[in-house]
């Protein structure tokens, strides 16, 4: 696709927005930056639905007009975007003239094509609930909704002759025409059409509704709600007569027409829709059978997200301690929130919402992984390098795992590396491909496995100890590390764009985002001047945590606190780490069953280890000078069980023996003293 249109719902303007809104305009914002990233020329819009019963019924109780009502509600949405870093294209709501005229032509069109006839119509009629019910939906002869009393009406009413549309619509969605996301939703409507598709009656009479849009061949009658609201997609971008009344409105923010001739020749069908799994029937039935009566191809894509729940019954109003999610982004500010909303729920997935999970997410991906990275890295810059990117010295090589973390930037943007070695370990994909298929959660677990090897590059490559005995060492390893810092702000643009610039702005890049295309590794120009900048991200704890680093949430909720730096510290602690990082460490007590050397290499020697019940495992030493493989043979020796496993001279090793290096470099393999069995946890 090389264009993008990205909608989401338009929102009731009745109440509120809620973290339910708030999600499904994030992953749209983030997904249509990904497109940019990967060159997609794109439209995003969001706005409001302000037509109903249920705008009117509210506007009554206030004493006002509708009008007034939704010109009040619609900006508590239009204004808190910014706030979120969500920057759409368009912001439309549907009693603005230009949308109105599109309904009106869009009706006007159906009506004279003999697809929507008038009918009368009879049942029994619950005021209180605004509807029909058939004889045998009524409980003692009362609403079942309400227990209210019914009444017998006849009332004739226009309907669109939507069970034409049935059979082009299976084939749009069995064929692929129609991509439904996450598949097991487009499974969900073909079950639905198995049975007869009805006609949709699209009118109500304005002695019950007024607030809505005129019928154009019957002024008695205003549209049901979601036949207004559903054309609000084609409206934005200039359909239906639409092209002059937006730019009108919009100015240079309307749709751009290109070289397509007209705006809407530009956008349709190239359109994503977001949606929640509660309105899949209207988008994904009512609407595309519209669309093909009006004689336009259906929508091409949708992704129906899940909802975000409140499980934690320690959320309840009557505990006090209640949590409004959206409230968090003013807490720990939009970028932690976006983080948050995007990493934690799997797109199409129900997931929990809670403030400790949302703590755990900034502590451990964003302070410790991301920000710690930054922090260290351009710390070694300002420190050693007189705070400017360092040069490439002549004829060094960067290390293996340089290397690796080169190839997976390469392979992550698209390039030609084909990047086995981690691809096979972690199924890691491109993110053209997971952002194709709109798992945007795995798009962003990818990019931060990016992050967490140049984190291991700065643990084993130890740039701040060699820059004392080898400075074009340390060199090497620090370009490399800012260049994958580069990559990664690059990737992570789309979930935090703010974030993003900041980061590139800190490591000397003065050209700001790239396309993917665009990205190649070695352009960072050394020389480049590296600010001075502060922490990206606080660590924070939850008020009532007792263990050092444990980020649950007690009892009560809490505010969340930057956490408090230890006092005056007696001994100096390079590099600390905390309780939760030593305890993600899984070392074992492991056999030694057997043990040769590598050929070719002079430094490691290939082990068979035993873990007892975790089964064998081989690990490659760079040990070769130190011990010989009869030493290791049949002793016990302490094992990193989960290290990510690498490839060394063409074989995997799946484990680190841990040494002691004694100040004159000899290694001593660390010994249970005493008799642990092959497997025991060591902590
Ligand atoms: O349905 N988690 O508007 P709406 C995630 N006006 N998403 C949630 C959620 C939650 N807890 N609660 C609600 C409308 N949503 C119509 C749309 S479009 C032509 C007309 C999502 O204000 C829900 O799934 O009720 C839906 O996508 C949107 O918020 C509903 O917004």
């Amino acid at each position: 696709m090389s264009r993008f249109y990205a909608t989401t719902p338009i929102y009731y303007a009745n109440g509120k927005p809620h973290i339910g809104h708030a999600y499904c305009t994030t992953v749209t914002d983030a997904a249509t930056r990904f497109h940019r990233l990967l060159g997609d020329e794109t439209y995003f819009c969001t706005g409001t639905d302000e037509h109903g019963q249920k705008v009117q019924e509210s506007a009554e109780k206030r004493g006002i007009t509708p009008q007034q009502h939704v010109d009040e509600l619609q900006a508590s949405f239009r204004d808190l975007w910014p706030t979120l870093n969500i920057e759409p294209d368009q912001f439309i709501r549907t009693t603005e003239p230009r949308h109105k005229a599109v309904v009106q032509r869009a009706l006007g069109q159906l009506f004279e094509d003999g697809l929507i006839e008038k009918r009368s119509f009879s049942g029994w009629y619950s005021t209180s609930a605004e509807r029909f019910w058939t004889e045998k939906d009524l409980v003692d002869g009362r609403c079942p909704d309400t227990g209210q009393e019914v009444v017998w009406l006849e009332e004739a009413n226009y309907f669109f002759l939507m069970s034409r549309f049935q059979k082009p619509l299976i084939e749009a969605i069995e064929t692929g025409k129609m991509r439904i996301l996450p598949a097991n939703r487009a499974n969900e409507v073909l079950g639905f059409l198995r049975e007869p598709l009805l006609d949709l009656c699209i009118s109500r009479p304005k002695s019950r509704l007024s607030w809505g849009i005129e019928l154009p061949f019957d002024t008695d009658f205003v549209t049901y709600v979601w036949f207004d609201a559903l054309l609000n997609y084609v409206t934005a971008i200039g359909g239906y007569g639409a092209e002059e009344d937006n730019k009108a409105a919009l100015g240079d923010k309307a749709a751009p027409a290109g070289d397509a001739g007209s705006s809407f020749a530009a956008w349709w069908p190239n359109v994503c829709h977001f949606l929640g799994k509660d309105i899949l029937t209207t988008h994904a039935v009512y609407w595309p059978t519209m669309l093909m009566a009006l004689g336009l191809e259906p929508p091409r894509q949708y992704v129906v997200t899940g909802w975000w729940l409140m499980a934690d019954t320690k959320m309840s109003k009557s505990l006090g301690n209640v949590v409004d999610p959206l409230s968090l982004k003013d807490k720990y500010g939009p970028e932690v929130l976006r983080w948050f909303l995007l990493r934690e729920m799997a797109v199409g997935q129900d997931a929990n919402f809670s403030e400790a999970a949302l703590v755990k997410r900034n502590n451990t991906d964003l302070a410790n992984d991301l920000g710690n990275l930054v922090q260290r890295t351009t710390a070694i810059v300002h420190k050693h390098f007189d705070s400017q990117v360092p040069a490439l010295p002549e004829g060094r090589e960067p290390s293996e795992l340089v290397e690796s973390a080169m190839a997976l930037g390469d392979y992550l943007c698209g390039g030609e590396t084909t990047f086995e070695e981690t691809k096979s370990a972690q199924q890691i994909w491109p993110v053209a491909k997971t952002v194709d298929e709109l798992k945007l959660h795995v798009t962003l677990a990818d990019i931060m496995t990016l992050v967490q090897r140049l984190n291991q590059v700065l643990a084993q490559d130890q740039p701040f100890k060699t820059v004392k005995t080898d400075k074009d060492a340390a060199r090497v390893t620090i370009y490399h590390v800012l260049e994958g810092i580069r990559f990664a702000a690059n990737l992570l643009w789309p979930a935090l764009p703010k974030t993003a610039d900041a980061i590139l702005a800190r490591i000397g890049w003065g050209e700001g985002v790239l396309p993917l295309s665009e990205m190649s590794w070695g352009e960072l120009p050394g020389g480049a001047a590296v600010p001075q900048g502060s922490g990206l991200f606080p660590r924070y704890k939850l008020e009532g945590d007792k263990k050092p680093g444990n980020q649950g949430e007690k009892k009560g909720g809490g505010k969340a606190k930057k956490a408090s730096k230890p006092k005056a510290p007696e001994v100096h602690i390079e590099n600390p780490i905390d309780y939760e990082q030593f305890m993600a460490l899984d070392l074992r007590v492991g056999d030694v069953l057997a043990a040769e050397p590598v050929k070719k290499s002079k430094k490691l020697l290939r082990l068979e280890v035993s873990l007892g019940e975790m089964g064998m495992r081989q690990i490659l030493a760079g040990v070769a000078e130190h011990l010989t493989p009869e030493q290791l043979v049949g002793s016990k020796i302490q094992v990193l069980t989960n290290l990510q496993p690498r490839k060394l001279m063409g074989m995997w090793s799946q484990g680190m023996m841990m040494l002691a290096e004694t100040p004159e470099g000899a290694l001593v393999p660390m010994r249970p003293d005493g008799n642990a069995p092959a497997g025991s946890k060591i902590a």
